[in-house]
């Protein structure tokens, strides 16, 4: 099979892109990569190349074009079974589907608040309402895919999946802003930080020179 191209924006702040990046790698499918740099004057023209939506990530493979991480991973796992990346019990794949989709569209306001940032040192920030309801919300689905469907592994359904895949920007911000959570989230954090996947992600996104102020918080 022809190797997929996923297209990403910079390393270090760009969380939609760090997604099918953790499935690819995580789960050793032979990928290529192209880093568009935000902020380069040719940004969106260079990215529009590719998929009209004009916003990374973007895959390539064969002759389709995949846009938005979500419709990503969906296609990953359809392509590569073997490396199911949903879980097999259906019920614990309704729980990945659901928590993936309510990650996707869901938790601005930690979002807002805490912009992924790999390089950031590791500093408390002060939290807001907002924000502890959504880290609460996301450590009660973690708390309960875990107990459910976990306990075999590391992971939110024991071996590696999509919903870890989403949720690893997460991980990445509870670090960084040294976000309050309880001992099992903190426990989980430290499992996708570890992971292959996230620990190369994170060795390129500290070489990248490129500052953005609005996303140093
Ligand atoms: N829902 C989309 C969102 C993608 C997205 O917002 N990408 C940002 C980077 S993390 C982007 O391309 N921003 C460039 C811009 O807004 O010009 C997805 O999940 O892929």
């Amino acid at each position: 099979m022809s190797k997929p191209l996923l297209i990403i924006g910079n390393k270090n702040y760009s969380s939609w892109s760090l997604r099918p990046y953790m499935a690819l790698k995580q789960t050793g499918i032979d990928f290529d990569e192209k880093l568009i740099r935000f902020g380069e004057p040719q940004f969106s023209k260079a990215v529009r190349r590719y998929s009209k939506a004009g916003l990374v990530p973007v895959l390539i493979h064969q002759d389709k074009v995949i846009w938005d991480s979500l419709a990503i991973l969906e296609y990953i796992a359809e392509t590569w079974p073997a490396k199911q990346l949903w879980p097999k019990n259906p019920t614990a794949r309704a729980m990945a589907r659901s928590m993936c989709a309510e990650m996707h569209t869901g938790f601005k306001a930690l979002r807002s608040a805490c912009p992924m940032n790999i390089r950031r040192p590791v500093k408390r920030l002060a939290v807001n309402e907002l924000l502890l309801k959504d880290v609460a919300r996301i450590e009660a689905l973690w708390a309960e895919s875990r107990k459910r469907f976990g306990a075999k592994g590391n992971f939110l359904f024991g071996k590696f999946s999509n919903a870890d895949a989403m949720f690893a920007p997460v991980a990445s911000r509870i670090q960084t802003y040294e976000i309050p959570v309880g001992k099992a989230a903190r426990a989980y954090v430290a499992s996708v930080l570890d992971s292959v996947a996230f620990r190369s992600w994170k060795v390129a996104a500290l070489k990248e020179p490129w500052i953005y102020p609005e996303d140093e918080v």
